[in-house]
């Protein structure tokens, strides 16, 4: 298929159907077709372990959930505020041009009567994949050069602590984590691959921006043939796949530190530490010797002490222990690990651990943070500088850590820390949101009510009926990616994918570009807004761009018009080299790290210069401020669904097949439910003090006894939505996480874990109504998806 810049849609339409196109996601590229009724989704032929996510592609198109028309809370178009929000979800369908002259004159108000710094726009999400269309830089280009800038968020729920801690360690986030130890490293070189949260392929399956083919399970596949050992250090066995036939290690959640710090105590009192690496490539490990060993706290870190924290038997820690040194041993620790309270020390801790048996630098050896939990790490980064949407100029210093907005909005004007900055909350007017579900990704979902409450206008492009859609005052219906064209390329990836548009928009869905241009249009900077190209001029502009490169260099690359045709091309690589880290071990003084001494930090002059208690100056065991209540509670992991990626496509088939009873699907083990009269496929209430939600059960051995799993991505959807802390009927269990930083050094999110009551659920069950849009509009959605 050849794209024509100038194509009027319609004229497109007919032909679409009549074949597969090219096309790509997170989860993979793909191509589809539709032929006006069903939607046919094929993975990329070169794909070794295509995602089943795929399968839940098919119901996107014309699902009930979609949003067909512009709406406008009944509430905010009466002129009555925030304070609407609760008084249920009363949506008038406008006309395109009605609802974008009236919110052009909100956003023209909002600027001239508070400023851009009322503007909130750190509108976080994972969008979809795509380079052009990608939704927050869409959102930030737009408020850049109508608003003059907006208050934007820092880092991201997958890393918070991780992006702030290790750049004090070992230096850029980007290099430790992608530019370090491949999959082909660890086939040819690994003895043992020890794994803090194990190496879920759930999450593998996963890149942000797209990924071409994957290569984790066949990686850890074809190394655990040649004997590399496999240990996984996890509450849930199946973080690891079975064919690797990993060692488990059934330990509590949030104990990592402790696990580690024992495995730290056993090597120094064996003598078994590599002294001569610490002394050449380290700072400050003395001090951080001192606490190991009890010198300081007189708490000696020893596999006893630590076999009470994590529920391990000491004599396998130590046997563990005694295994690492002198093999060349990978230590690893999922990005769950540090979305948590002090969620800083498990990542400084592996770090040290690993300083200590002294393989940093080396071939498949040493610490690569979230190695195994992202498809895009663990492999050679490209070399071409990817095609981004340019995003202005942001005339607004103020930002927020992300995880921080509940807390911005109910406390203006409050002051905080962060990272060693004294900073203050500003006071917000107006939230312009795309591409992201905060009643997904935020904990403690009450409260974030309560402070979106606090906003006067709430905006949102979506292309479904999310909670968050729901939630808003101005709803722009969104197309998705099927529905237009775009590029996608991940900085992993060495594939450039052509994503085709196969189906026409949904009802009156717009792409967010042509939203903003009509609104820029408005706002009298239109011209600067699109520069005068379409989306489809863009996104062959993007291409030109890489290609030229290319060119330049002298590698190969087709014109638009062949690679569009073809649906892909190659990207080049750079070599696989071991980044900052080999360079560093191969000559200390000519490659020093970025660090504050330009060696591997163990402990930090100015981390512990902030003075802060939660993040002390070198990797330290605090004791949980979170505890069970009674001991009849449950630790609840409520980590990265296996059928969904977050909360997109819950709808799909893939995902839906996964519930219970329509409900998220809680894991359970057996005893546990024996105790407490639960079988499998009950519906049982999770509870705690911040909300409730209902799941169906599932029985596993999988999982440690007193530990409970509820991934996240199950739509908020509220029993009686106007009520206090309203049952969750469908299972998110963000009702019940907590809303606190990691630590006032980086002020991430905590999601990961909590503690959670569980009884059975004997009443009438209340229908889940997640996907159904509101009342109001329902009929006619439903209508209006069959006939377009
Ligand atoms: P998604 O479901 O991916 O979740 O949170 P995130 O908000 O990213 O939401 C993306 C939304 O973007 C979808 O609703 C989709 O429809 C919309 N969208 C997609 N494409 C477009 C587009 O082109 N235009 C527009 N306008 N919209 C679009 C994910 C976050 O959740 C992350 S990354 C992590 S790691 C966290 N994990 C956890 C956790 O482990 N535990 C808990 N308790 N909580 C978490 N929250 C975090």
């Amino acid at each position: 298929m050849k794209m024509n810049d100038t194509m009027d849609q319609k004229t497109e339409m007919k032909h679409l159907g009549d074949e597969f196109r090219s096309h790509s996601s997170h989860w993979g590229a793909f191509r589809a077709r539709w032929d006006g009724e069903r939607l046919q989704v094929t993975p990329r032929a070169d794909d070794p372990d295509p995602s089943s996510l795929l399968q839940n592609i098919p119901d996107a198109l014309r699902h009930k959930a979609r949003i067909a028309r512009p709406a406008i809370r009944k509430g905010w178009l009466e002129g009555k505020g925030a304070g609407s929000r609760r008084s249920g979800n009363d949506f008038i369908e406008m006309p395109w041009d009605e609802v974008l002259d009236l919110l052009a004159e909100k956003l023209r108000s909002t600027r001239d009567e508070h400023g851009p710094e009322s503007i909130f726009g750190g509108s976080y999400g994972w969008a979809s994949a795509g380079r052009f269309h990608h939704a927050q830089s869409q959102v930030h280009r737009f408020l850049n050069t109508a608003m003059g800038g907006y208050v934007r968020s820092v880092n991201n729920y997958s890393a918070g602590a991780a992006l702030v801690v290790l750049p004090y360690v070992f230096g850029p986030y980007a290099d430790v984590t992608m530019r370090n130890v491949t999959w082909e490293q660890v086939e040819a070189h690994t003895d043992i691959v020890l794994a803090f949260g194990g190496l879920p392929t759930k999450n593998t399956s996963v890149a942000s921006g797209g990924i071409s083919s994957h290569i984790e399970r066949p990686s850890m596949v074809a190394a655990h043939r040649q004997g590399t050992r496999f240990v996984s250090v996890s509450p849930m066995r199946d973080d690891m796949i079975d064919e690797v036939e990993a060692d488990w290690f059934a330990s509590r959640p949030s104990t990592d530190v402790a696990f580690m710090m024992a495995l730290a105590h056993v090597l120094v009192s064996e003598g078994l530490h590599d002294r001569g690496f610490l002394d050449q490539y380290t700072s400050g490990y003395d001090r951080f010797e001192a606490y190991l060993m009890g010198r300081i706290d007189g708490v000696a870190k020893t596999p006893e002490w630590a076999a009470e924290i994590t529920g391990i038997d000491a004599n396998r820690i130590r046997a563990l222990a005694l295994d690492l040194p002198k093999k060349r041993v990978l230590i690893v620790t999922a990005q769950s690990l540090q979305r948590a309270r002090y969620g800083e020390q498990p990542i400084w801790m592996a770090a040290t651990l690993a300083a200590m048996l002294g393989q940093i630098g080396l071939p498949g050896g040493g610490f690569n943070y979230a190695l195994g939990s992202l498809a895009h790490y663990g492999r050679q980064q490209g070399s071409a500088t990817l095609p981004a949407l340019p995003q202005g100029q942001n005339g607004v210093e103020t930002f927020i850590p992300v995880a921080r907005i509940a807390d911005m909005l109910l406390n203006p004007g409050a002051g905080y820390d962060y990272n060693g900055q004294k900073l203050t909350y500003p006071k917000i007017e107006l939230i312009y949101w795309l591409g992201g579900n905060p009643f997904h990704h935020h904990q403690d979902i009450n409260r974030l009510k309560a402070a979106f409450d606090q906003v006067e206008t709430l905006v949102v492009h979506e292309s479904v009926w999310t909670p968050m859609a729901r939630y808003a005052d101005v709803v722009l219906p969104a197309t998705i990616t099927l529905e237009r064209n775009d590029l996608a390329c991940g900085r992993s990836d060495p594939t450039m994918i052509a994503m085709q548009q196969v189906a026409p928009p949904f009802a009156q869905a717009r792409d967010d570009f042509s939203i903003f241009a009509a609104l820029s249009r408005r706002l009298d900077v239109e011209q600067a807004f699109t520069e005068g190209r379409s989306a489809d001029e863009w996104v062959r502009h993007f291409y030109e761009n890489t290609r030229r490169q290319l060119l330049e260099r002298g590698e190969d690359a087709p014109d638009f018009d062949s690679f569009w045709s073809k649906g892909e091309v190659a990207l080049p690589q750079d070599p696989d080299d071991g980044g900052i880290l080999r360079a560093f071990r191969q000559d200390p003084q000519g490659s020093p790290l970025p660090t504050e001494t330009g060696k591997i930090v163990v402990f930090s002059e100015t981390i512990a210069s902030f003075g802060y208690d939660d993040c002390p100056g070198h990797p330290v065991w605090l004791e949980p401020t979170e505890v069970p209540m009674t001991p009849d509670m449950f630790y609840l992991v409520a980590n990265q669904p296996a059928r969904r990626l977050h909360s997109q496509l819950d709808f799909g088939a893939h995902s839906v097949a996964g519930k219970t009873s329509q409900r998220e699907t809680l894991r359970m083990h057996p005893e546990d439910a024996e105790r407490l009269g639960v079988g499998d496929g009950d519906i049982v209430k999770i509870s705690n003090r911040r909300g409730a939600c209902l799941a169906g059960v599932a029985l596993t051995d999988a999982i440690l006894q007193g530990v409970v799993n509820l991934p996240t991505g199950a739509w908020y959807d509220p029993e009686c939505p106007n009520g206090e802390a309203p049952l969750c009927v469908h299972g998110n269990p963000n009702v019940l996480t907590k809303d606190i930083g990691t630590s006032r050094l980086s002020q991430g999110c905590t999601g990961q874990i909590t503690f959670v009551f569980i009884e059975r659920f004997d009443g009438p069950l209340p229908p889940v109504r997640a996907y159904d849009p509101p009342a109001c509009l329902a009929a006619r959605n439903t209508m209006e998806g069959q006939c377009s």
